[in-house]
């Protein structure tokens, strides 16, 4: 163990009470974080948002939140590879749930999470998401915008910038295409990642913005090195927003989820990607669309809150610089 690790380690303030308990006792919260409603006193909050109305296919994602909650226990509160933990330099606190009035209507429950968020960047707190259905994306960076556009780095096998269908412009295959339209994206400064599928003629908007656009077959083609550089030239030194949509990765790591499509990436080199964009101004970030009905013993749950941890690593080191 070197001397930054054992510092680490004797840190008392590295520790909740709680992540030294077993994984499976007690309430559980992302990563053993203390429980604060109350949006003070943080750095990051860590959030739930335990909503799926906005679904084109298979509903279930309304139960992520709970479900990674659980398997993130398993997970952190080291990081190996960067040898840092976000507890250590930054205050973390799970914020709980976003409190929807409404749980029956689309529109109005995302008024209610951009509510949420709004408070939360107001206290000058970053927010680390657990979803939730990619609906939620739009309204959270309604939350968060201030003045300047985000670049968003988005991994999905869907691009999410569809037109309205089915009756909504809201729903989880448009929420890419809102923020640009809302002024909230810069899509010169965006890059999707893991793209593939049969719903490719819905996503014409992500070319004529301008967004990059990385296939599946690229990815594996460039490889993850060449990936992480093209990425990190696209969206430069501005803020920028991580948006990890679960069924980016292969169905084989995370089956549990509404939209599966064969062919995607392992969790492996979703984490490797994840860990080359250190450095970024990560200002936020989300995990979405894990629906634990369709999981096989907590693969896709655990797969999310690793994900979900390297994201939370990425913004305590842009916000602890
Ligand atoms: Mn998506």
């Amino acid at each position: 163990m070197d001397n930054k690790l054992k510092k680490l380690a004797e840190s008392a303030k590295t520790f909740t009470p709680q992540m030294l308990e077993p994984p499976y006792s007690g309430i559980p919260t992302f990563f053993g974080a203390p429980h604060q409603p109350e949006i003070k006193d943080m750095d990051i909050a860590l959030v739930g948002v335990p909503f799926d109305l906005g679904v084109t296919n298979r509903s279930g994602a309304r139960l992520g939140p709970r479900e990674m909650r659980n398997q993130s226990r398993l997970v952190g509160v080291y990081n190996h590879y960067s040898r840092m933990s976000p507890f250590f330099d930054c205050r973390i606190a799970d914020a709980g749930d976003v409190p929807f009035q409404t749980t029956y209507d689309l529109e109005e429950a995302h008024t209610d999470i951009e509510s949420f968020y709004r408070k939360i960047s107001s206290a000058g707190v970053l927010a680390i998401t657990a979803g939730g259905d990619h609906s939620i994306t739009f309204p959270i960076l309604k939350g968060l915008s201030s003045k300047e556009k985000v670049g968003l780095i988005h991994f999905d096998s869907h691009c999410d910038t569809s037109a309205p269908f089915h009756g909504s412009g809201l729903q989880h295959g448009c929420p890419m295409r809102n923020a640009v339209e809302a002024g909230l994206v810069d899509p010169k400064r965006t890059v999707q990642v893991g793209i593939r599928g049969t719903a490719e003629l819905l996503w014409q908007f992500s070319y004529d913005s301008g967004m990059r656009v990385i296939h599946i077959e690229e990815f594996y083609e460039m490889g993850c090195k060449k990936v992480i550089s093209e990425i990190k030239s696209r969206v430069g030194d501005g803020p920028v927003y991580i948006s990890f949509d679960i069924d980016c990765l292969d169905p084989a790591f995370a089956p549990g989820t509404g939209t599966p499509v064969v062919g995607g990436m392992s969790s492996f080199e979703a984490l490797q990607v994840l860990r080359g964009l250190s450095g970024l101004n990560v200002i936020g970030g989300d995990l979405v669309e894990v629906a634990p009905p369709y999981d096989a013993g907590g693969i896709t749950a655990l797969a999310g809150a690793t994900l979900m941890f390297e994201i939370l690593c990425l913004a305590a080191s842009s916000k602890g610089a």
